[in-house]
C-alpha cells in the first residue's frame, strides 16, 4: 500500500472519533511493520489517550524499526495526556508519516522538528488536504478562539422554510433528516432564535441510534422563551444556555430553576451582540454550532459574519405564498454586489432531495 492509502485508512479511523472529542480534532494512526499494519487506533474520547498511543497500544509484535502514520502532527506538550513524541521516540519507531500540521500553538511544527532532531524520518503533508479537511471545526477553533458555525435550513424549490400558515414539518424526507440528526451528533451545539422555540416547540435533540445530543443554545435578547417549552422543562436531561442581554434576576430566575444556564451577553442593535457570543461560547469550550436558524437569527448571524458553512437542503416541493417565509430575512442586502457567496461548494443527494453545502467567503 502506499502512503496515502495507509492516511487514507487513518483518516477512517479518525473519523469514529465524530461526536466524542469535541473540541479536540480527530485524529487516526496505523503503525506499518515489514508491509503489514501491526496497530492502529483513533482519538477515542476527549481527555483521553491520543491516536498514536492508542496505536501504539494496539500493537501485535513490536514496533521498533516500523513507520507510523498519523493524521495530525503528533503532540509535544503535556496536555491531559502526556506528550505523543514521548510515547514515539520509546517505541523505537524510525519513521513518522504526518497527515498535516497541528495548528495548535503547544505544538506547530514542534512535534515535526522534536521527532527529525531525534533522527527519525518524518515526511508532511500526506493527503494534506484530506486531513484539514476531517479537523475543519478544530482549526477554526484553535486558530480563532471561536466556534466554527454550521447554519443549516430547508427548504423548497421555491425557497420556503413553512408555509403560508406557518407549518413547517416535513420539508425533506426522512434520509436527509438523518442526516441532520448526524450533525447534531458531530457539532458539540444547537443554536436557535427565541422565534423558532415559541414557533415550533423544538425538542432539538440527536436522534440516530448511538448518537449524543448537542448543547442547545437559545437567543432570547429579552427572555421571552415560554417556560412551558420543550427546551426548558428538559433542561435537566440536555444542556441548555440562553444567551441574553436581559439583565434582570427575576427574570432569569424561573430559567435557572428548570436547570437552564444563562449566558449573559452584550446588546447590538435590538438583538443580541453575536460576536460577544461567539466568544463567550468557545470559552466554554464549545468549538462549533449547528445553526437552525429561524430566518431572522440566520440574517444577523451572517451580517455579524460568524457563519463559516452553509448547508441549504432543497426540497422537489413548492410553496408558494407572498408571506411565507425563507431561510434567510431580516433586511437582507440592498445591492446584489453586497451578496455573500460561497466557495468550495459541493452537492449531495439524500434521495429526493439536494444538500448544497459551501463555505462563506468574506473575503
Ligand atoms: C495528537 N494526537 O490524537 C490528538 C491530538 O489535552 P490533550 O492532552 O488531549 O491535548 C489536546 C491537544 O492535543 C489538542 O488541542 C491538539 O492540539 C492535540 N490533539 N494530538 O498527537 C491526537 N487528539
Ligand atoms: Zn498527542
Amino acid at each position: 500500500m502506499s502512503d496515502e492509502e495507509y492516511m487514507n485508512y487513518a483518516l477512517l479511523l479518525a473519523e469514529k472519533g465524530v461526536g466524542y472529542v469535541n473540541p479536540n480534532p480527530y485524529v487516526g494512526a496505523v503503525i506499518v511493520k515489514d508491509g503489514k499494519i501491526i496497530g492502529q487506533g483513533w482519538h477515542e474520547k476527549y481527555g483521553s489517550w491520543h491516536a498514536e498511543r492508542n496505536a501504539l497500544a494496539d500493537c501485535l509484535k513490536s514496533p521498533e524499526g516500523g513507520t507510523l502514520y498519523v493524521t495530525l502532527e503528533p503532540c509535544c506538550h503535556h496536555g491531559k495526556t502526556p506528550p505523543c513524541t514521548d510515547a514515539i521516540l520509546q517505541s523505537g519507531i524510525k519513521k513518522v508519516v504526518i497527515g498535516c500540521l497541528d495548528p495548535n500553538p503547544l505544538i506547530a511544527g514542534k512535534g515535526a522538528a522534536l521527532l527529525r532532531k531525534a533522527g527519525l524520518e518524518v515526511i508532511t503533508g500526506v493527503s494534506e488536504d484530506k486531513c484539514q479537511k476531517l479537523n475543519e471545526v478544530f482549526f477554526h477553533y484553535i486558530q480563532t478562539h471561536t466556534p466554527y458555525v454550521v447554519m443549516k435550513y430547508a427548504m423548497t424549490m421555491d425557497g420556503k422554510i413553512a408555509t403560508a400558515s406557518g407549518d413547517s414539518k416535513w420539508i425533506t424526507g426522512s434520509s436527509a433528516r438523518e442526516n441532520v440528526h448526524r450533525s447534531r451528533n458531530k457539532y458539540s451545539s444547537i443554536m436557535v432564535g427565541v422565534g423558532t422555540v415559541i414557533t415550533d416547540n423544538p425538542s432539538l435533540t440527536c436522534r440516530i441510534p448511538g448518537g449524543r445530543n448537542p448543547i442547545r443554545i437559545i437567543c432570547d435578547t429579552d427572555l421571552n422563551t415560554p417556560l412551558d417549552s420543550t427546551v426548558i422543562t428538559t433542561a435537566k436531561e440536555v444542556r441548555t444556555i440562553i444567551a441574553t442581554a436581559c439583565t434582570c434576576s427575576n427574570r432569569q430566575k424561573p430559567y435557572l430553576t428548570y436547570g437552564c444556564e444563562i449566558l449573559l451577553v452584550n446588546r447590538y442593535e435590538n438583538y443580541i451582540d453575536l460576536k460577544h457570543l461567539m466568544t463567550e461560547l468557545a470559552k466554554r469550550g464549545i468549538d462549533s454550532i449547528l445553526l437552525e436558524g429561524g430566518s431572522a437569527l440566520n440574517f444577523s448571524a451572517l451580517k455579524s459574519r460568524i457563519v463559516n458553512k452553509v448547508q441549504g437542503y432543497i426540497a422537489p416541493k413548492l410553496f408558494g405564498g407572498e408571506q411565507s417565509k425563507s431561510p434567510i430575512g431580516g433586511t437582507g442586502i440592498q445591492e446584489v454586489t453586497n451578496c455573500f457567496t460561497l466557495k468550495n461548494r459541493t452537492l449531495t443527494w439524500f434521495d429526493e432531495d439536494v444538500l448544497v453545502e459551501g463555505e462563506v467567503d468574506y473575503t
